[in-house]
């Protein structure tokens, strides 16, 4: 049975040419700060997202977690949305191993967050108050449809910051899916950041990885950071070969993943049940809700993996469907072939 795998983009699979510069690296050790391809990969994404360093780690959670921990101390206060990943998905760890304050403001369904309630959350200087120190954004937004955020909306956010001495740190998993739909270079939604953390892992296609990027003084505090946290590893110039290619092979491809989510999206609107706005999802992650008379999202589900089909069902019978470079366009057309016979009755 053939797989469709739309639970997320961090299922893809290496390409070829990853395996064979993967096993082909010149590798050292990276603790050592010896690794020469660890140090090609830090250049290369430096260069790309117009910072003047970069730091290679094994996992984005520890790419914000590190970004985290360089910018603030135990107290600190960061503003963030209610639905970011750091706040949801990240095992509290700002908190728990930083002592870091979370102050949420509800995203918009765009991914922003209103330059209103970001101002009212800033803390007036008062004995009572955690200092604020740093806002966090999302680019693309992950759990607000995937939304890429604008250059201009960066730029205001970065304004606001600037008026009160904040810093901007932006979690860019996905920050590629965000440059190839608004056809941006990544410099526009990268230079409003202090600091960026971006996947190799996800559309990308790399096997293992993140990058964070900044000040060539915080990307060496982050480098002490990031030891403390148990990510200094050894010759993983052997992961960062996979990363290499990923950057220079498969930035432009991301297109493609954005194609098949519209596809996607068109024709589970036309499904009994669905309940999709396809516009409100410009790039590579869908989400939809069932609201079917024989059907229930869990059967929904469970006969949708019988067929080989996986998606991810979420709190509140929420659907969320990862386009990526594993799914063709054929088999975005067997999925929706096998939804439509579930659904259809
Ligand atoms: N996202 C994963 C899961 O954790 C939910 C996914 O399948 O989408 N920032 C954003 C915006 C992310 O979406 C993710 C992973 C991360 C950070 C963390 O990256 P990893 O998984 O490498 O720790």
């Amino acid at each position: 049975m053939t797989v469709i795998d739309l639970r997320s983009d961090t299922l893809t699979q290496p390409t070829e040419a990853m395996r064979e510069a993967m096993a082909q690296a010149e590798v050292g050790d990276d603790v050592f700060n010896e690794d020469p391809t660890i140090h090609r990969l830090q250049d290369m994404a430096a260069e790309k997202l117009g910072m003047a360093a970069a730091l290679y780690l094994p996992s984005g959670t520890m790419g914000n977690l590190v970004s985290l921990l360089t910018h603030c101390g135990r107290g600190d206060e960061i503003i963030l949305g209610d639905r970011s990943h750091i706040f949801l998905n990240e095992v509290g760890g700002l908190s728990a191993l930083g002592g870091i304050h979370p102050h949420t403001v509800p995203n918009r369904d765009d991914g922003t967050l209103p330059l209103e309630a970001l101002e009212n959350a800033i803390r007036q200087s008062d004995q009572h108050y955690p200092p604020t120190r740093l806002i966090c954004l999302e680019n693309t937004h992950n759990y607000c449809f995937g939304s890429p955020l604008t250059p201009q909306y960066m730029d205001s956010v970065a304004d606001l910051a600037g008026k009160y001495g904040l810093r901007v740190h932006l979690d860019g998993a996905r920050i590629f899916n965000a440059s190839v739909a608004l056809c941006v270079d990544v410099r526009e939604l990268t230079r409003q950041a202090d600091s960026v953390m971006f996947s190799l892992s996800k559309g990308l296609s790399a096997p293992v990885g993140s990058v964070i990027a900044g000040p060539r003084d915080w990307v060496a505090q982050a480098r002490k950071w990031r030891k403390m946290v148990g990510g200094g590893m050894r010759q993983a110039g052997h992961l960062a070969a996979a990363g290499i290619v990923a950057l220079e092979t498969q930035i432009d491809r991301l297109q493609e993943d954005h194609q098949n989510a519209r596809t996607l999206a068109q024709g589970l609107k036309q499904l009994p049940g669905i309940q999709i706005e396809p516009e409100k999802n410009p790039t590579n992650i869908l989400f939809f809700q069932l609201d079917h008379p024989e059907v229930t999202p869990e059967d929904f589900l469970q006969q949708l993996a019988s067929k080989g089909v996986k998606l991810l069902l979420m709190k509140g019978g929420l659907f969320r469907a990862v386009l990526n470079r594993m799914v063709t366009p054929e088999h975005t057309q067997s999925a929706l072939a096998i939804a439509q016979k579930i659904l259809d009755r």
